[in-house]
């Protein structure tokens, strides 16, 4: 299967197919999954450009609608993350005058809202509605429009050059980057930077964390693949550093070109990918080969533990849930309820599999005996959160890198 690359109109082989999956964050209510939309995930390589990318194309609107239920200050963490992120920005880029910073999917207003507090120009760029009015409410700025080489216009002309455009899980959602970076290179000051950072591909194929592949996955970046997409826009990738979000996240640093030295660490992150054999077909193709070997095991193990009368509940309702539990084939009859802490997902059921979603007092009330923890990537805060179920001989059960229980 082969499809055309979206940044540099190259060859894109198809190497990882999961089968057919619904939206990671589509979460029907009970009596309306007569309809729901199913795509085949199946994801590849550039050939030229290296760039890995899923194949099918999902049209954005049906992604980011208005009950977009993500809200990125939902872990103390990552709340604790976003905050530094913008404390860094105050301390060194945005110094001068009158700086402007501008953040692409600002989302809750988790970082921004530090900025607002700051007094600092800002202006977050938020299609999905409901989460830009709760950043509103905490005193930032926002536009409502997806964005592109035709939005930044009239941004630019409003607020004029930025100093800082900021990005989080957000730049690899977006199917046409090429415009999203025409439009950065358009509202970036001479001096200014872009930064973002995204699940890294390296991660994913070491962990073969394949449910981080899912609709709203339109990229797995690498840095040589950024540095490549970065250069036909008549950007410069300037710094790349390893973020331990996500399950391993990258933060590219973009510049004009020329603007700024690019770091050492692009230089040894670009040796280590050569190392890893990240640009090769082969690596994907045995990363499928352990997806698969993961989805036989953990399907052992459930079915095992369910023949012995154990019971078994799902932990956190990431959009990973959707692909793992249909990749696997988990369902109600194995797993009959998922505890996540975010309202508007309790109520509803993760999509295709249509394992209920509860709030987290239901998983309290009455202990399994295993928690199937589909939010691994927040293992460390769960885990200690949930100390009095481990302590009443509850037992975790993990599926990245291996299936493992804890
Ligand atoms: O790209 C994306 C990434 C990277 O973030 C997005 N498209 C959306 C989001 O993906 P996700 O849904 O995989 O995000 P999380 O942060 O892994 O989601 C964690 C889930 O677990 C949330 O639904 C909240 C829940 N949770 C919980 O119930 N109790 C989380 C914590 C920390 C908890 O204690
Ligand atoms: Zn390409």
């Amino acid at each position: 299967m082969y499809a055309t690359c979206r940044i540099c109109s190259g060859s894109v082989k198809g190497t990882i197919d999961l089968g057919s999956h619904p939206r990671g964050n589509a979460f029907p209510k009970p009596g309306e999954t007569a309809d729901e939309f199913f795509y085949p995930l199946v994801v590849g390589m550039c050939d030229s450009c290296t760039m890995v990318q899923l194949m099918a194309d999902i049209p954005q609107e049906v992604r980011y609608h208005d009950s977009y239920p993500y809200y990125a200050s939902g872990s103390s963490v990552h709340r604790g993350h976003f905050e530094g992120i913008a404390q860094g920005f105050l301390d060194t880029e945005l110094t001068g005058p009158d700086p402007f910073i501008a953040e692409i999917g600002s989302n809750d207003g988790v970082m921004l809202a530090k900025i607002a507090q700051a007094g600092v120009r800002h202006l977050g760029i938020e299609p999905s509605r409901h989460v830009a009015e709760l950043s509103m409410a905490k005193g930032v700025r926002v536009h409502s429009v997806f964005f592109d080489e035709h939005s930044a216009r009239p941004i630019r002309a409003e607020h004029g050059p930025a100093d800082v455009i900021f990005g989080a899980n957000v730049i690899a959602h977006i199917a046409h980057l090429a415009s999203v970076l025409k439009g950065v290179k358009h509202l970036l000051g001479p001096r200014g930077i872009f930064v973002f950072e995204e699940p890294y591909l390296g991660s994913v194929v070491e962990q073969t964390a394949f449910d981080l592949l899912y609709d709203e996955h339109s990229f797995v970046f690498s840095v040589r693949a950024i540095q490549a997409a970065a250069e036909m826009y008549g950007l410069e990738l300037v710094d790349a550093q390893l973020v331990a979000i996500h399950g391993g996240s990258m933060r590219y640093t973009l510049s004009q070109p020329g603007a700024r030295e690019v770091t050492p660490g692009v230089g040894e992150l670009l040796a280590a990918e050569a190392a890893q054999r990240l640009a090769e077909h082969s690596t994907l193709e045995a990363f499928a080969g352990r997806a698969e070997r993961i989805r036989d095991d953990l399907s052992a193990l459930l079915g095992s533990l369910h023949a012995q009368g154990k019971r078994i509940a799902g932990y956190g309702a990431p959009a990973k849930t959707t692909t793992v539990t249909n990749y696997c084939g988990i369902g109600p009859d194995i797993v009959p309820f998922v505890s996540d802490s975010t309202p508007s997902k309790q109520g509803r059921l993760i999509a295709g599999s249509h394992i209920p979603v509860v709030p987290p007092e239901v998983f309290a009330a009455d202990y399994p005996d295993y928690a199937l923890l589909f939010a691994w990537n927040h293992a460390e805060e769960i885990i200690a959160k949930e100390r009095a179920f481990s302590e009443r001989g509850g037992r975790w059960i993990l599926y990245v890198p291996d299936v493992h229980v804890i």
